[in-house]
């Protein structure tokens, strides 16, 4: 291996508490905390994903790059700087002590001049991963393909009104798939990112529509055919790069779905930022995702609230992530799927430690907002008083409209004759509002 390149951290990040004032020191994620019978690490399975943190040299639509990536500089070598790149990665990891990490297969390998090449580049830095996750026990927690960067993508990969197009994104997927099971994913990610369109004077809807649905069709039978057994995950955003984005968001996907007989095969890995770009909260993409059987995964970060486009920036508030975390916990937990951060940098921060900075922040956040949301499900107060605004739906009444027995006729006879009589009661929205802050400010750090 290299030498090291974050020479100024020498060992693991370690817990130290929130008394410490370390700044490279946990002061909230404690791995093998035990929190509702489980370590902590279990619970948010966190990983470190390879693009904002190592492919990305800083650059905005504005500006050239400013961080300090010197295997980005550009070199005669490609693939010794892809070597460089991973090795630096890996050592990001162990120093982070981190469990897991995800990519883009060309975060990692070289384009070259052919697809032959490109998949040859691939293998071998794929075969470089492998050794590396052996030797420091970093999992992989996704792979995924770019259908977006390169140019042949510009009106979309299988959306694109030119089948080689649509053939030439199957040919990475199925690559990518291959290799992310050669790896040991636990799950592989779709990002329709340029599955949308920019304007409609241009676009077929329903071309593009069964376009898309074979081919999330063809990922499917082929993640059968050879045995991958993780999950296949598909990742809303409701716009950017394009104006419209198909996979608007987790009810939209699933809809899509159902309608193309994809039900049960894609689960939705749902990142904070595209929630609020959808105009939604980022707990309420988590929230109808655990009550519909979508829930797979999580792509960490956070948007501006003044700014409309996708900001990417680490997570800091345990108030946005406690009720996300809330309704995890609630459904069986993220397992298969984890926490990627997918966040980067701001372009100013320009030290080489920065990441360090970044990445502990977030972590130190989400498990915060783990002990908050575990603290407010072990009480039981929000189920009990959800499950009591509904109790009429267990009595007679409700199980007889549920169980199919009465008829539109029958309920008019009821209520025409006074036996039914509604009473209104409080939704108690500030109570509720109340113990959530009571848990959050609670908490047995
Ligand atoms: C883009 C985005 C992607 C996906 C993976 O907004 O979130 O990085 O997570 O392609
Ligand atoms: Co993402």
């Amino acid at each position: 291996m290299s030498e090291d390149f974050f020479t100024e951290v020498t060992g693991p990040i370690r817990f130290e508490g929130l008394g410490s004032t370390n700044p490279l020191a946990y002061k909230v994620y404690e791995p093998d905390r035990l929190v509702l019978g489980k370590r902590m690490e279990d619970h948010l399975r966190p990983g470190v994903c390879f693009w904002h943190s190592f492919a990305w040299p800083g650059t905005d639509m504005f500006g050239a790059g400013t961080l300090d990536r010197p295997w980005l500089a550009g070199t005669d070598d490609e693939m010794d700087a892809a070597r460089r790149k991973m090795a630096v990665a890996f050592e990001f990891f162990t120093k982070l002590g981190a469990p897991f990490y995800c990519f883009h297969d060309r975060d990692v390998a070289p384009e070259g001049r052919t697809f032959a090449e490109f998949r040859s580049n691939l293998d071998a830095l794929a075969d470089d991963a492998a050794a590396y996750q052996e030797r420091t026990g970093v999992r992989l927690l996704w792979g995924t393909a770019n259908l977006f960067t390169n140019p042949r993508y510009q009106a979309g990969a299988a959306t694109n009104p030119d089948p080689e197009v649509f053939a030439y994104a199957a040919a990475q997927v199925k690559h990518m798939l291959e290799v992310t099971q050669r790896l040991g994913g636990e799950n592989y990610v779709l990002w329709g990112g340029r599955e949308g369109y920019d304007t409609l004077l241009n676009t077929d809807l329903t071309r593009e529509g069964d376009q898309f649905a074979r081919f999330l069709h063809l990922v499917a039978e082929h993640k059968h055919r050879i045995g991958f057994t993780g999950q296949l995950l598909i990742e809303p955003k409701p716009m950017e790069p394009t104006k419209h984005q198909y996979d608007y968001d987790v009810a939209t996907v699933l809809g899509f779905l159902v309608r193309h007989g994809l039900e049960g095969e894609y689960r939705a890995n749902i990142e904070a930022n595209h929630a609020t770009l959808a105009g939604h909260s980022f707990h309420h993409e988590v929230a109808v995702a655990a009550a519909t059987g979508m829930l797979g995964s999580i792509d960490a970060n956070r948007g501006d609230p003044q700014n409309g486009w996708d900001t990417d920036q680490f997570p800091n508030s345990v108030e946005d992530l406690t009720l996300p975390l809330y309704e995890i916990l609630r459904s069986g937990g993220i397992a298969p799927g984890g926490f990627n951060f997918d966040a980067k940098l701001r372009r100013q921060s320009t030290d080489r430690i920065d990441l360090f900075h970044a990445h502990i922040g977030g972590l130190d956040t989400l498990a915060m907002a783990l002990l908050a949301a575990a603290d407010m499900l072990e009480s039981g107060e929000l189920e009990r008083l959800r499950e009591a605004r509904y109790a009429g739906w267990q009595g007679d009444l409700g199980s007889a409209i549920l169980g199919g027995s009465l008829t539109l006729a029958e309920l008019e006879a009821r209520v025409a004759d006074g036996s039914i009589e509604p009473r209104r009661a409080s939704g108690s929205q500030e109570r509720l509002e109340n113990l959530v802050n009571r848990h959050i400010w609670a908490v047995d750090r």
